[in-house]
């Protein structure tokens, strides 16, 4: 009732505070609703209800801009800036992106998607305003995980020295998608926690009794340190202040009238000023407040009681993998495993629960995560990064700077490599085989099947090498059974020989190249297909005998064409002067939006379909022309 008199920006500036609870309540419904049909990032969004309401209740928009980070916790924005009835279209092709997009709405100032980067940005525009004489707010809203990342510590040390307002809104929930971990989780957690005064006393009484007794120390250094000290336990957010921010909080992030009055307030102020609100993730959906990893992104649900729909039977690659990794650790007890904050995406969560001393959640820091591995193999462990390809998109200099010069054996699992669907274009794993490939001493390798994935994996764990293996967002493929010859170093795989076509596909696309192979064959065309297996190194001898009988070679991947495999077997062609015409399929110079992964491919024509009819009209194309 209320939320339908919110068609814009500002207009909730119309609702009367006695009705805001009730507009809150009503947002929650609209959210799980939606979301129980589309899918999407539940329990952060209905942590924020009331956080953004204030928000949007003390700021003018588009003017003021707002950005979140990460972005995911953005929903309820954009039910406030006029976009309630493309709700329906959620995550879908074409339809409502479930990140803060510029092409949406001029409300949301700066796109975001991966973590941490809020804080730089809205120093950028803060720099950006002042330096256009301009007098607006700039507000960056940051997750208790997200802060754990570097990104947001850079930006906070660089904030520091500002002399304009900047506000900094830390959304603290005491949760990543998972547990959050580490020092600063800790540090939150003992601010939130804090009753001031009982700390105060406590700390006073140990410090006099662990201190004075001890001679011949001067009573002024004693001194200093309890001033210190004292600081410490009766004024929260130090370490903020200490970096020159400015600490207000902890406010209850469920209090609109609280934490508008404190905005107010904090716009008063000169330089950064960093709000700590406190938030529940998943508040008044009691199946996401149970489980907010669970709810943290979910597929279409059943809301009475909160179960996933639809969920298949099989094993996904991150099962395989997860499997895969428990076999390992029992026979090597070398292997240990590193997650950035995604014990469960990864699949390490299982992993963590029989090995706990050979696990390590670093938190949303895949740098440190990669150096860190690179220390742990040059101490002699085998260490196996599990990550997502777009995420790893990070650490492209820990890979080259700390792994590879060094040729570290450190293993990188890449989970949701290639086109990933509904989170967009941050989320797309379409880059790492171009930005693997690029680095000396990496090696690549992408399964077909399940099984070779554990083969891959095994391998891996065997070569004093980096490898890097990377594997879709999907249920493990559990065809080609009958193929499993042993892995060996750079050679890929014959799976149907024959003659005139030679399809060489990488990894998912063998599954694709299956369908392309059936229906060139319908057609009557003879067709050999390759499994490529190495990325890097590509087999060049097998591509040279597969020039000697094919007219044409085309190969297949789930990557950016520039820099990915089919450039490389071109490029190698070109070098051995290879008789037979190499064609390239791979995903164009494009962000890759939202969308389901199936429409995606078919908009693209990187389909089986798709794929047979460009290759039908490139034969067509060279019978004509005489080639
Ligand atoms: C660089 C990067 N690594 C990992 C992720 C995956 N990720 C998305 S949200 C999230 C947790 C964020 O926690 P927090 O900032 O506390 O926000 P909350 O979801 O609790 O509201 C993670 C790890 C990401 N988006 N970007």
């Amino acid at each position: 009732m209320y939320l339908e008199k919110i068609n814009k920006e500002n207009d909730i500036k119309r609702i009367a505070p006695e009705h805001y609870d009730e507009l809150a309540q009503e947002i929650r419904r609209f959210l799980i609703e939606k979301i129980s049909r589309t899918g999407g990032h539940l329990g952060s969004n209905l942590g924020v209800v009331e956080l953004t309401m204030a928000l949007h209740l003390s700021l003018t928009l588009p003017e003021d801009k707002i950005i979140f980070d990460v972005g995911h916790q953005s929903y309820t924005h954009k039910l406030l800036t006029g976009r309630k009835d493309d709700f329906d279209g959620l995550r879908t092709y074409g339809g409502l992106s479930g990140f803060p997009k510029r092409r949406e709405s001029n409300c949301d100032p700066f796109e975001t998607g991966h973590s941490s980067t809020s804080i730089s940005a809205g120093l950028g525009l803060v720099k950006a305003r002042d330096l256009a004489g301009k007098n607006h707010t700039v507000v960056s809203v940051i997750g208790d995980g997200a802060l754990t990342g570097g990104m947001a510590l850079e930006a906070l040390n660089n904030a520091g020295k500002l002399e304009s307002n900047f506000i900094i809104i830390l959304n603290d929930n005491n949760m990543s998608i998972s547990e959050n971990v580490g020092g600063i989780s800790k540090y939150l957690r003992s601010i939130r926690t804090a009753e001031s005064y009982q700390n105060f006393k406590i700390g006073l009484e140990d410090f006099l009794l662990k201190n004075l007794p001890k001679s011949g120390e001067k009573t002024v250094d004693i001194l200093k340190r309890f001033k210190s000290s004292f600081k410490q336990l009766v004024v929260p957010g130090m370490l903020f202040e200490d970096f020159g921010v400015t600490y207000l909080g902890p406010v209850d992030g469920h209090d609109i009238k609280a934490m508008a009055r404190m905005f107010r307030e904090a716009k008063k102020i000169k330089h950064a000023v960093l709000i700590h609100v406190c938030t529940k993730k998943g508040k008044g959906y009691p199946p996401a407040e149970r489980h907010p990893a669970r709810f943290h992104g979910t597929g279409p649900f059943d809301i009475e009681t909160g179960l996933p729909e639809n969920k298949s039977g099989q094993p996904s690659y991150t099962d395989v993998f997860a499997t895969v990794m428990i076999k390992l650790a029992a026979r090597n007890d070398k292997i240990v495993a590193i997650t950035a904050a995604m014990p469960d995406g990864t699949g390490l969560k299982r992993f963590r629960n029989i090995y706990p001393d050979r696990f390590f959640d670093v938190g949303i820091a895949e740098e440190h995560a990669v150096t860190f591995a690179a220390g742990l193999a040059a101490g002699g462990m085998r260490p196996v990064v599990a990550v997502y390809s777009s995420f790893l998109q990070r650490a492209y200099d820990q890979i080259l700077h700390d792994v590879c010069i060094q040729n570290l054996p450190v293993i990188f699992c890449i989970d949701r490599a290639g086109i990933v669907g509904a989170d967009g274009e941050t989320h797309q794993g379409v880059f790492d085989l171009s930005y693997l490939s690029s680095i000396p001493n990496m090696h690549i390798m992408a399964p077909k099947n399940k099984w070779e994935l554990s083969d891959m994996i095994k391998f891996a764990s065997e070569v004093p090498i980096p490898v890097a293996i990377r594997y879709p967002r999907s249920d493990a493929y559990d065809g080609l059974k009958e193929f499993r010859k042993p892995i060996e170093y750079g050679r890929s795989e014959m799976i149907y020989d024959e003659e005139d076509i030679a399809l060489f596909a990488v990894g998912s696309m063998v599954r694709t190249a299956e369908e392309v192979r059936a229906g060139l064959k319908s057609q009557g065309l003879s067709c050999s297909l390759i499994n490529a297996r190495f990325v890097k190194p590509i087999d060049e001898e097998a591509i040279s005998i597969a020039a000697e009988k094919h007219r044409l070679i085309v190969t297949m991947e789930e990557n950016v064409l520039s820099g990915g495999y089919g450039e490389k077997v071109l490029d190698y062609a070109g070098r051995a002067r290879l008789s037979a015409k190499v064609m390239n399929i791979a995903l164009p110079d494009e962000y890759v939006e939202h969308g389901n992964p199936g429409v995606l491919k078919r908009v693209m024509k990187v389909d089986g379909e798709g794929i047979t009819a460009r290759i039908l009209s490139e034969l067509n194309y060279m019978e004509n022309s005489g080639k």
